[in-house]
Parts: structure tokens; C-alpha cells; sequence
């Protein structure tokens, strides 16, 4: 195993001050303490279960073959899973992260778990949300927390920064870590990311804790590819602020794009549409 590297402060912070904010526009990444709360987490722990029970059209299973264990995900189920309407609707979340950047609204973006069970050999590889989506400009980032201990190998690494350098890089599918089909003329490859010498940011994580990054800043799970010795459930919450436009991206997003043009949000329009309410304020 390949532990994180040049955890260069181990910073985290209790609360978004001006501490939190400097470090998140430095490293595109953050880590609060004891954010999300008990009942944050047991709604988080029902909604996953319960959507797991009952997979919604966005479900995918990433496990490779011969994978002794899953790894999982689905997404925007929040309208019809209790927990996780609770989470988007009810919880204070949404209020740290537009504290952190700064905006005066924030619509969600998308509700997206994640399960990797204990053994999995599989994780996300190197990958910012950015070229995933058809959310252009803005500021946009993502509460991430996962529901069990990850320890600094078990979580996700960031490279600090990355977040600037001014470049996109290829979507990758998570089952096969290969880029997705189409025209990818406007993106690097991801393995100039490997060979990085930006630092490498992990840290350990305690049901409570949270990091938030912005949806440009590189980072994969922490050794993806070795077993992973515990299950760890994660959820994402991503947030856009009210300069995000919806712009399809390409191929690789179309059933996004068909499905939030099917809700009525326009295409090079402000984000608007059920799907994505405003959640702050
Ligand atoms: O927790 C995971 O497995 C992946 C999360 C992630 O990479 C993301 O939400 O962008």
C-alpha cells in the first residue's frame, strides 16, 4: 500500500472561519471536525440503505471481475428517499459550504453515495468532478463525509492546488478506470496527474468529520486498487452557486443531459429546475 504522502499540515478546522476559507482557496480542499451531526449521519446511514433496497435509474455497479467485493453508486435520489431529502433539504450542510465560498445562494447539484465494501479492489481513480457534469462557471464544490472511520489510506487523496491549474483532464469511467468514448480534444490525459509532484492530501476521518473540495481539484480514493480492509459508506453533496449554467459537456453526459432537459432546466440557463432546488438560503 501506498500511504498518502506530504500531509504537509494535518490542518483541519471546527468551523468554516477565515482559517477554513484560506486553506480551501490554497489546496481546493478542506477538512472540517465534527460538522455532521448524529442525526445527520443516521439519516445518511437510512437513505443509503433504503436506496440501496430500491436502486433508481442512476444506479451503477463499478465492481471489476474478480472483485471479491462491490463497489457501488447511485445518484439524485433524494426526492424519493427520506433520509437523504432530509440531508439536502433539512440539514445545515448546505449553510458551511456557502460559507466556505463565500456565495449568497446555493442550489444542490446532485445527492450521489457511495459503497465500498470490505475487500474491494476497486475505487474512484484520479478524477475532478468538473468534466463529469453539465454545470459550467460558478463556484462550484462538494461536501464529502464518509460514515465509517477512513483512516489516511482508506479515504480519498487530493493534490493541493490542482484545483488552478487551469486544465482539465479526461473523465474516467470508475469501473474500468479507462477515459469514456468521445471527443475528448479539450482534455489531458490523467497520467500527467499520477507523476504529480503537488502534494498529497489525506487525512484521517471519523464518522462526523467532513471535507469539502472544489469541483476542479484533483483526488482519487486512496489505494483504489489495494483491498480495502472495511466497508466505508460516503456520500457527496454537490453545490453550485447561482453563476452555474447547465452546458451539456458531450457524449459522456448525454443521459444526464436528456434527463435534466426532460425536468425543464434550459440549456445555458441559470440552474433551475426541482431536481436542483435552492438550498441556501
Ligand atoms: O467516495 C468515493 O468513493 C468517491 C467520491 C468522489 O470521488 C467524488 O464524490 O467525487
Amino acid at each position: 500500500m501506498q500511504p498518502a504522502i506530504d500531509n504537509p499540515t494535518e490542518a483541519a478546522f471546527h468551523d468554516v472561519d477565515d482559517a477554513a476559507r484560506a486553506f480551501f482557496d490554497r489546496h481546493g480542499v478542506v477538512c472540517l471536525r465534527d460538522v455532521v451531526d448524529d442525526e445527520c449521519l443516521r439519516r445518511a446511514r437510512e437513505g443509503i440503505v433504503e436506496s440501496m433496497a430500491h436502486p433508481g435509474p442512476f444506479f451503477r455497479d463499478q465492481t471489476p471481475e474478480n472483485s471479491p467485493a462491490r463497489y457501488l453508486f447511485d445518484y439524485w435520489n433524494w426526492q424519493r428517499i427520506d433520509g437523504l431529502r432530509w440531508l439536502v433539504l433539512e440539514s445545515n450542510l448546505a449553510v458551511r459550504v456557502a460559507s466556505l465560498l463565500d456565495a449568497a445562494t446555493l442550489n444542490l447539484l446532485m445527492d450521489n453515495w457511495f459503497l465500498r465494501e470490505a475487500g474491494a479492489t476497486n475505487g474512484a481513480p484520479w478524477h475532478h468532478d468538473e468534466p463529469y457534469f453539465d454545470f459550467d462557471g460558478g463556484r462550484k464544490a462538494v461536501l464529502w463525509f464518509p460514515l465509517e472511520t477512513a483512516t489516511h489510506d482508506e479515504g480519498l487523496t487530493f493534490l493541493s492546488g490542482s484545483h488552478r491549474w487551469g486544465r482539465l483532464y479526461m473523465p474516467q469511467n470508475f469501473r474500468e478506470h479507462q477515459p469514456f468514448a468521445g471527443d475528448m480534444s479539450a482534455y489531458h490525459a490523467t497520467d500527467e496527474v499520477e507523476s504529480s509532484d503537488a502534494a498529497r492530501l489525506a487525512w484521517h476521518m471519523e464518522p462526523g468529520d467532513c471535507l469539502v473540495f472544489d469541483f476542479r481539484t484533483l483526488h482519487r480514493a486512496t489505494n483504489a486498487r489495494d483491498p480495502l480492509p472495511r466497508t466505508i459508506h460516503r456520500l457527496s453533496l454537490r453545490y453550485g452557486d447561482g453563476d452555474v449554467r447547465f452546458r451539456p459537456r458531450g457524449s459522456w453526459t448525454e443521459e444526464i443531459t436528456r434527463h435534466l432537459a426532460s425536468l425543464g432546466q434550459r440549456v445555458g440557463e441559470p440552474i433551475e429546475c426541482p431536481l436542483l432546488p435552492r438550498v441556501y438560503p
